[in-house]
């Protein structure tokens, strides 16, 4: 069964041509031209392997027109290159630290074994190597990301550039004929020398990073500042979307245009749901069919609407701005016919709640998990290894706290009792101040130990991380 997009509303095509007034907050002399970063290479000649290299290093890059930054940087790029392999692949990642500090690579979302997790567990020293090896579940093809995890570094890591895409794909993938572009967003804060600018540890912006999570001025697409993607009227292109940002929240939208969401955190989706904007939280990803509803040669952006997460005395002065970040460029060849999209992308299988075992209730207050601090030597949630188990996060102060387990991915059953209105499965879920989320979860396999924490990463620094001990 096919549905066809619809392409155009009314009134629309003078509002795209008039694209919004908002303004972004740092604004590129010009408007580069959205890219992706590379594709690591494949070295293995095996059918079925995908074997990579990657080195983290300091590096000097141009992250802003005309300075020079000294960045961490994988494979000497930032973003990182993209690892992309099939769902059944055997993967495998030698991984170089020439940084001068610990480091891991831990690939976010993916269903791996616990020593191939580069949590806190499996830190990689200074000099040193390791050869991450796992196999990808089928299943699974979906847009996850790579990033540090060392304990108490992990947002000056990726705040100095370590970040970069993971695509699994599928063979079966219903929607793959669709042109698919790349969005990993940024943010970062910048000393005029072009020095990444990170507060000194007794003033008044360190108290405020550390408990808003460092947020950057400086907007970034692909390590681009607002630059330019080109769509042709009645195109439909597919977005993965990223969001690497160590704190920012994103709102997504077009003015003037529903999104169409085909897939969360770990892959597509039941059905294609309509969205007006979309909450990207830390480390979740989105996948969008984006519609070109524009005429040619007209131009709209995509923007980051408002969104208060904040504690009302740490809120930044600008945070009820909307800001853009990608100008959509229509071409000037005429419209293309509809496209089609299949009505049904794949089948979700509900976990059920009747199986479930336990019920795991998370607090989450101020820096702070169950009342506790992270310690790598105690153990917070037990669980049996093939059970099911129900986990409760409760928000209980005024500030967001996007929660993320390792390992397993889940369904979210409800938020504050109402239930979610489509499945899916996700690996983090934002929990919102002063509420709570409900999800399911199958250990499947893979016993060990797990990190859980909040995604905001100086939160998680912090100490707002526990262990579950899977067995
Ligand atoms: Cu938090």
């Amino acid at each position: 069964m096919l549905v066809v997009l619809l392409t155009t509303t009314p009134g629309m095509q003078a509002m795209t041509q008039h694209a919004s007034s908002a303004r972004s907050v740092a604004t590129a002399p010009t408007a580069p031209t959205l890219s992706n970063p590379p594709v690591l290479k494949n070295i293995s000649s095996k059918t079925g392997t995908v074997e990579v290299t990657i080195t983290a290093a300091p590096a000097r890059l141009e992250l802003v027109p005309g300075k020079l930054t000294d960045v961490y940087a994988y494979n000497g790029s930032v973003p990182g290159p993209t690892l992309e392999a099939h769902e059944g692949d055997r993967v495998i990642i030698h991984f170089r630290n020439n940084l001068p500090e610990a480091s891991t690579i831990h690939c976010h979302g993916v269903h791996l074994p616990a020593a191939m997790d580069g949590s806190p567990f499996g830190l990689i020293p200074a000099g040193g190597h390791f050869d991450y090896e796992f196999t990808i579940k089928r299943g699974t093809a979906g847009t996850y990301w790579y990033h540090p995890h060392p304990d108490v570094r992990s947002e000056y890591q990726v705040a100095m550039g370590l970040f970069g895409a993971l695509i699994v794909r599928a063979n079966d993938d219903p929607i793959a004929a669709i042109p698919e572009r790349l969005l990993i967003l940024s943010d970062n804060r910048f000393r005029p020398d072009g020095a990444i600018d990170f507060p000194d540890s007794n003033s008044v912006q360190a108290e405020v990073d550390e408990e808003n999570g460092r947020e950057g001025n400086v907007l970034f697409v692909n390590g681009h500042i607002m630059p330019t993607l080109s769509i042709r009227s009645g195109e439909v292109q597919r977005w993965r979307v990223i969001n690497a940002s160590p704190s920012r929240i994103y709102r997504l939208a077009i003015p003037g245009q529903t999104l169409v969401q085909v897939a969360s955190d770990d892959g597509l989706l039941e059905h294609p749901v309509e969205m007006k904007d979309i909450l990207l939280a830390n480390s979740e990803r989105v996948e969008l069919l984006v519609r070109g509803t524009g005429p040619p040669s007209s131009q709209t952006e995509l923007q980051t609407l408002p969104y208060d997460r904040y504690m009302p005395q740490t809120r930044p002065p600008n945070w009820n701005a909307t800001h853009s970040l990608v100008t959509l460029r229509y071409s000037d060849a005429p419209p293309m016919p509809p496209v089609a999209v299949p009505a049904v992308l794949r089948v979700i299988p509900a976990l059920d709640t009747m199986k479930a075992a336990a019920t795991q209730v998370i607090v989450m207050s101020q820096g702070l998990i169950n009342g506790r601090m992270m310690d790598m030597n105690r153990v917070d949630v037990h669980a049996t290894l093939g059970t099911t188990e129900i986990w409760q996060l409760e928000n209980v102060v005024g500030m967001d706290h996007p929660f993320h387990l390792h390992g397993f991915q889940f369904q979210v059953l409800d938020r504050n009792g109402v239930p979610e209105k489509f499945r899916s499965w996700k690996d983090v879920v934002n929990v919102p101040k002063h509420e709570s989320v409900r999800f399911i979860v199958q250990y499947t396999d893979f016993p060990g130990k797990w990190m859980f924490h909040c995604h905001i990463l100086a939160h998680e620094d912090h100490g707002m991380m526990g262990v579950l001990e899977v067995q």
